[in-house]
């Protein structure tokens, strides 16, 4: 898949403008005469202590493509290059120089919960009439940043274990444990922490995200907890958070538009569920 949405237009969150690349030219190993985009770091990162330091920072010796200290710097994808003192996006250009407004040089780690449950109608699994099959739900949030709908996802932490990443994404997207009384938040924890011991990887790699630039990108583990019988998260109330505007459960099928690479994510857990796309 070549990488679509973080080669158009303004960057987000400015008025940057990318340089035009067409499907050919996002090969590194194809030559561009003078190629030279513009180098933008989001003023967003100026000392923020999840952000790296600029990269003529001095003090600023990153060990990459390895584990430094705790932050996480290989990528899924494999060993990427370091061209003149920074890393180069695995998947090509993107007509951006810079980190835009991610906060790593090269590989910014995220973790995608896909949760599941079946789409009912009278307490029966509800078919499409067209595929004959059953009709699967995800829960979606919409992203309060550019007001997408979304897998609820997020950051890892550094230090932080993915499987522990996609269960407090999920509590404070889609349950809002992070302004929920210390009660709530007890028992939400522990009837997602059940939930979430048995998930199914979908997708480890790179995600076509409009924030990705030549020299800093996102990557993710997606990962499909599923709900068989409506009985867990499939009952409770959704309430969203943090870096959500509101959440719902939303109709999986093949029109799905979603953030970034979701909608292939969503599809790959239609599949593994046999269900409707
Ligand atoms: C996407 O950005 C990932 O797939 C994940 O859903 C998300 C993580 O970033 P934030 O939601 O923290 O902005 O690339
Ligand atoms: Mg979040
Ligand atoms: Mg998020």
């Amino acid at each position: 898949m070549v990488h679509i949405k973080c080669r158009t237009g303004l960057y987000p969150f400015s008025q940057i403008r990318r340089i035009a690349i067409s499907d050919d030219q996002v090969p590194w190993n194809v030559s561009i005469e003078n190629y030279n985009p513009q180098d933008y770091d989001s003023p967003i990162l100026t000392n923020k202590p999840w952000a790296d330091p600029p990269i003529d920072d001095t003090n600023f010796k990153p060990q990459w493509n390895e584990l430094d200290g705790r932050i996480n710097r290989v990528s899924h994808t494999g060993v990427y290059k370091i061209i003149d003192g920074r890393p180069q996006n695995p998947e090509g250009r993107t007509g951006l120089k810079g980190r835009g407004v991610l906060g790593k040089w090269g590989p910014n780690h995220a973790a995608d919960p896909i949760v599941t449950r079946w789409k009912l109608s009278n307490g029966a699994k509800e078919i499409n009439p067209t595929t004959k099959l059953p009709i699967l739900q995800f829960c979606a949030i919409q992203r309060q940043d550019c007001g997408q709908w979304a897998i609820p996802g997020g950051m890892v932490d550094p230090g932080e274990k993915v499987s522990e990443t996609l269960r407090r994404e999920f509590l404070e997207e889609a349950f809002n444990s992070l302004e929920a009384s210390p009660e709530k938040r007890q028992h939400n924890e522990q009837l997602i922490g059940k939930f979430f011991e048995s998930g199914e990887e979908i997708f480890r790699g790179y995600v076509d995200d409009p924030r990705n630039t030549d020299n800093a990108w996102m990557e993710t583990v997606a990962v499909n907890f599923h709900d068989e019988s409506n009985a867990t998260v499939g009952k409770f109330n959704l309430q969203a958070g943090d870096d959500a505007k509101s959440v719902k459960w939303i109709d999986v099928d093949g029109g799905l538009d979603l953030y970034a690479s979701h909608s292939d994510f969503v599809k790959a857990a239609a599949k593994l569920r046999r269900a409707h796309w």
